[in-house]
């Protein structure tokens, strides 16, 4: 909570479920209270057959600052202090897979800055549009950690290697432009947009065949540790199920009757 507010407000736009992290007097660090809450709203949208695209965003100027380091301090020198890995494997590390196997669209909206395992969250997500104030910084490095919550896994394959390790070495801030020509965002809009923006990517992700890009998303997954042999074999189980949804029916019939197909995420 801040200031008896909840931490995480839950918005929906018909089938677009928003997740707004709402700790702003700290740039919505993660404290286990929203850890939880995110936790739990993932899970509940990713069960939700009436939500058809995600999106993370965030209240104030900022994304995310990663783990609440007052927190952190309250452990220092606590021998009875959760350890960080157990940590990690309680709150994050379930919070991220449930984001990368949800089967479907996760799009972060990215305000401001995403730091530390605020970064790793946005990485997380399918895709990212940023506002032009917005930056993103390995900051684990600053206090003497590694980069966690994927993101040893998933920025290298953003960026390539060579910049994921300047990133997650120096813990330098990477600008939306800078975000935008490396491939670590799919859109820059000015930030008095990204609201709209982000609405227009969702709303029309929403209408897409969601069971086709939940099919699609396990297909990367699989794809960024398979070899070639398997993965066209994959393809071809994962289009066995895509060809037997009414929404390939339905694409299939649009096509030929020359009008707009009314996919139901079936
Ligand atoms: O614990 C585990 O399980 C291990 C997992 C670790 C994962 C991690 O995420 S480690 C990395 C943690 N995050 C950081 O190290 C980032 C710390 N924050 C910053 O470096 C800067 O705040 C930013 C670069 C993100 C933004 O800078 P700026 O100048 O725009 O804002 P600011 O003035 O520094 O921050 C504004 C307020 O937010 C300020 O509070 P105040 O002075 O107004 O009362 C600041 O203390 C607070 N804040 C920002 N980040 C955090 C935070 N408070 C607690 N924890 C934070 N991470």
């Amino acid at each position: 909570m801040s200031d008896n507010q909840p931490c995480l407000l839950v918005e929906n736009e018909g089938p677009v479920r928003v997740l707004r992290m709402n700790r702003p007097g700290v740039l919505n660090a993660f404290n286990d209270d929203l850890l939880i809450a995110l936790g739990k709203e993932a899970k509940a949208a990713a069960r939700d057959d009436s939500v058809r695209c995600v999106v993370l965003a965030a209240a104030g100027r900022a994304f995310c600052a990663g783990q609440d380091l007052d927190t952190v301090k309250e452990r220092l020198g606590d021998p009875n202090a959760p350890e960080l890995g157990e940590h990690l494997r309680k709150h994050y590390n379930p919070l991220i897979l449930s984001l990368r196997t949800m089967e479907k669209p996760v799009i972060a909206s990215v305000n401001g800055v995403a730091a530390g395992a605020g970064c790793s969250l946005a990485l997380a997500c399918d895709m990212r549009i940023a506002g032009e104030s917005a930056g993103f910084i390995e900051a684990f490095i600053k206090v003497g950690l590694v980069p966690d919550s994927g993101s040893t896994f998933t920025l290298p394959r953003l960026v390539g290697m060579g910049r994921a390790m300047e990133m997650g070495y120096t813990g330098r801030k990477v600008k939306a432009g800078e975000a935008l020509s490396i491939g670590l965002v799919n859109q820059v809009v000015p930030d008095s947009e990204l609201e709209s923006a982000t609405s227009a990517l969702a709303g029309r992700l929403a209408l897409l065949p969601t069971r086709a890009i939940g099919l699609t998303k396990r297909a990367f997954n699989k794809a960024w540790n398979a070899d070639l042999a398997d993965q066209l074999e994959y393809e071809a189980f994962l289009q066995s199920t895509a060809g037997k949804t009414s929404d390939h029916e339905e694409g299939v019939r649009a096509f030929l009757e020359k009008r707009a197909p009314q996919f139901k995420g079936k």
